[in-house]
């Protein structure tokens, strides 16, 4: 049996271990923050933080791939400011090495229960740090480039049906604890099968990417989601959003589409259209997530039906 890795470095939009990374450097005392930066700076961009508060903004806002934390600080911990890392969705998979002066066992335990990937001690050995921050960053490359290959689609860099699903999943329990209604619309490309026959599977894949782009810039809030789910269909995810609201959203979608001016000799309006079926729910006992689809689908079906290029619920 053969195994193939993937090349981490030939894949395109994708960092390698021996690209620049951004690395965080939280330690009280500037003697140690000036070590480590002098072991980084030629080779990472290296940013400090002499507290935990300012570490744990500064990660909220533009996490980097790695932290170096010290344990001891006055105000709060490097063990506290790990775990509060660790209980964040935002900032759980930043990889945490801790760097310590402290030699104990059971301090050393309670960092790596902490959430901590490794354990450096003070004085640092710039080979060993150096070294083991390589090993922790192309780890951390490799689990990021899996977790897109797992939940993007390749083609057009939306989210996949497997995302999709998840996300519909956690949205409609959402939804249902904040008595909010979910709203989701299904986008499906008009006559495509003749665009693909006309123009080639290549104009096609190409119409395709911009499409998905399309549709992703006319959902503007952030919740929203909108995922490959066929081959020329799309599906969008609008939580806390009503039918009417959700009718205007998706009404922007198939103006946007209509509106690249994607050339289609055999579609009715000269260019590429969209039809798109839009349905509303709430989450109460009655409805269910496969009803929610099943109406979004029958909408698709009448909107084909009379005549393509347009929104019905
Ligand atoms: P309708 O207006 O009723 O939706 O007609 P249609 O031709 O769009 O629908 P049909 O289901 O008959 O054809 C869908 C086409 O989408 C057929 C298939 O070749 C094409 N398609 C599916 N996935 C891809 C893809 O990844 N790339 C390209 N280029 N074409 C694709
Ligand atoms: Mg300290
Ligand atoms: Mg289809
Ligand atoms: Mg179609």
């Amino acid at each position: 049996m053969s195994v193939t890795l993937y090349d981490v470095e030939a894949l395109p939009g994708t960092a390698a271990a021996s690209q620049r990374a951004r690395l965080l450097v939280v330690d009280d005392q500037p003697i140690n923050i000036r070590a480590l930066h002098e072991v980084f700076s030629a080779d990472h961009d290296v940013f400090m933080a002499t507290n935990g508060a300012q570490a744990l903004a500064f990660c909220r806002q533009t996490p980097p791939d790695l932290v170096l934390l010290d344990v001891v600080m006055p105000d709060m911990s490097g063990l506290e400011v790990c775990r509060a890392l660790k209980a964040d969705a935002q900032t759980e998979s930043i990889p945490v090495i801790f760097v310590t002066s402290l030699d104990d066992p059971a301090e050393e335990a309670a960092c790596w229960d902490a959430g901590g990937v490794d354990f450096i001690t003070k004085p640092i050995n710039a080979l060993t740090v150096r070294n083991r921050v390589r090993a922790h960053l192309t780890l951390k490359l490799q689990s990021d480039l899996l977790r897109r290959m797992a939940w993007v689609d390749g083609l057009t860099g939306v989210a996949n049906r497997r995302q999709f699903d998840e996300r519909l999943e956690r949205e409609w329990q959402r939804c249902r604890r904040a008595g909010q209604p979910l709203s989701a619309s299904i986008v499906d490309i008009d006559h495509f099968k003749a665009y693909n026959d006309t123009y080639g599977h290549l104009a096609g894949d190409d119409c395709l990417r911009q499409v998905a782009a399309a549709i992703e810039g006319s959902l503007a809030r952030a919740g929203d989601l909108v995922a490959r789910t066929g081959g020329e269909e799309f599906t969008c995810l609008l939580p806390e959003i009503d039918l009417d609201g959700a009718l205007t959203v998706v009404e922007n979608v198939e103006r946007a589409v209509r509106a690249l001016g994607i050339v289609h000799a055999g579609s009715e309006l000269g260019v590429v259209t969209v039809s798109i079926g839009v349905a509303s729910a709430r989450a109460d006992g009655e409805s269910t997530i496969a009803g929610l689809l099943t109406q979004a689908d029958n909408g698709l079906y009448r909107a084909k039906r009379a005549g393509r290029a347009r929104v019905c619920a």
